[in-house]
């Protein structure tokens, strides 16, 4: 397929995940808007149709809760249940700062703000554009304050996570260690996830319990935020989650200057997180960002794609951004498989070419890590990435994760993001 084709072909796949409010992920496997998804979504709509791509975010913004707390799904009519954990399993509808529509009630990361700020910069109607910004800039404003202000649990810079899940890297090894902690034994419940998807694509059995166990543990303590510390048993502060988040608060100061806003409180923000993740996150041994427990100060070891994230923060010291390209230069990441970029350690016995964000190779982190490189500059290693990924969907199509071996598709079908982002890398 030629990459005039290819982009044909993306518009195609969002056109049928589109439902009239929102894209979903994928009409099978996930029959709802999610919120990562819908800021990578807006970001390859920017391209061929802005007023999609603002109603995309607009729709999202809608299921914001009165915190500030931006969903990781919002549920629509259609689905209900078919979705495991559905809206009654949150039990939103059950907390007095939650908003009418039903949504989950925990966060992924925040690219939304990179998603607002693309579409003005994508625009030809020039006031339009700027409407929108001046429109949801208290709405991203507010998502980022929850985060940096609740979620920054021990006043070190950063946010944390409280369920693999707001990490958008589910089953990431990065995890493995702080799992433990968590009792996996709860009330039974029936997996939706693999009715579509072959189970050896997707989250082991014992991994799958550990996370309704914590979203029943978060959802039991009415997603207050004040009582983690004391009564959750996963607090973890991820690289990727922080790195996006230094981004997004560098786009809100863009978007506030934009709009006659104050774009100072941000470029603080920016800078807290940029003092917690070199202090907290980095591991010189390694060469790279980890993850760490905020309760015990505990780190991770696994070297997974999310290390390479804060390749986004352009105050990253010169010889820690020579170290991460090194990394990713090396046989662990990009050197050592014909379908870069695998999103764990290719070394490592844990390494798994088919299992979900345990060693696939994904669109949205070649995304992120294209970004990146060009602002660390290098644009050559950048071409090699967007030419591979651009590689891959061109012959396995929009498949939702890839083999970084043999470069064959894996995951659900027409995957929504992997068309959207292709649009972006095609332009
Ligand atoms: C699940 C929708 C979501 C993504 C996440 C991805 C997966 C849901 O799908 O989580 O059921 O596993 O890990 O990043 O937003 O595409």
């Amino acid at each position: 397929m030629d990459h005039g084709r290819l982009g044909e072909a993306a518009v195609g796949t969002l056109n049928a995940n589109w439902t009239g409010a929102a894209t979903l992920p994928s009409r099978t496997q996930y029959p709802h808007q999610w919120s990562w998804d819908s800021a990578f979504i807006a970001i390859g709509l920017a391209r061929v149709d802005q007023d999609r791509a603002r109603r995309e975010l607009r729709g999202l913004l809608r299921a914001q809760w009165d915190t500030g707390r931006l969903p990781h799904i919002v549920y629509g009519d259609a689905g209900g249940e078919a979705y495991f954990p559905g809206p009654g399993f949150w039990d939103s509808r059950g907390v007095p700062d939650a908003p009418a529509v039903r949504t989950s009630g925990i966060v992924q990361p925040p690219v939304h703000a990179r998603a607002a700020l693309t579409i003005c910069a994508r625009a030809q109607d020039r006031d339009a554009a700027r409407r929108f910004l001046a429109e949801v800039y208290p709405k991203l404003a507010a998502q980022h304050r929850y985060l940096g202000e609740r979620r920054d649990l021990d006043g070190g810079g950063l946010a944390a996570i409280v369920h693999p899940w707001e990490s958008g890297t589910d089953n990431s090894p990065a995890w493995d260690p702080f799992l433990p902690d968590v009792d996996g034994t709860g009330p039974e419940f029936v997996r939706r996830d693999m009715d579509h998807v072959a189970a050896d694509e997707r989250p082991g059995d014992a991994d799958y319990a550990a996370y309704i166990a914590l979203a029943e543990s978060y959802r039991d303590l009415g997603y207050d935020d004040l009582k983690l510390l004391d009564k959750h048993p996963f607090t973890v502060e991820d690289p990727l989650f922080n790195a996006i988040l230094l981004d997004g608060e560098l786009c809100l100061a863009e978007i506030a200057r934009r709009v006659g806003g104050d774009p100072e409180p941000h470029y603080l923000a920016a800078r807290a997180v940029h003092r917690g993740l070199m202090g907290r996150l980095w591991d010189d041994e390694r060469g790279t960002f980890v993850a760490r427990d905020v309760r015990t100060g505990a780190r991770g070891t696994a070297a997974t794609i999310a290390g390479f994230a804060p390749l986004l923060d352009p105050w990253l010291p010169a010889a820690v951004r020579d170290r991460l390209l090194d990394l990713l230069l090396s046989p662990a990441f990009m050197g050592g498989c014909p379908h870069p970029v695998p999103t764990y350690d290719l070394r490592e016995p844990g390494f798994e070419r088919h299992r979900y964000w345990r060693g696939p190779t994904w669109v949205n982190t070649n995304w992120l890590l294209w970004v990146g490189v060009l602002r660390a500059g290098r644009p050559d290693i950048a071409r090699t990435i967007c030419g591979s990924t651009l590689g891959l969907l061109e012959r396995a199509g929009f498949r939702e994760y890839f083999d970084p071996v043999d470069g064959s598709g894996r995951g659900a079908h027409d995957f929504s993001w992997s068309a959207a982002l292709a649009l972006d890398m095609l332009a």
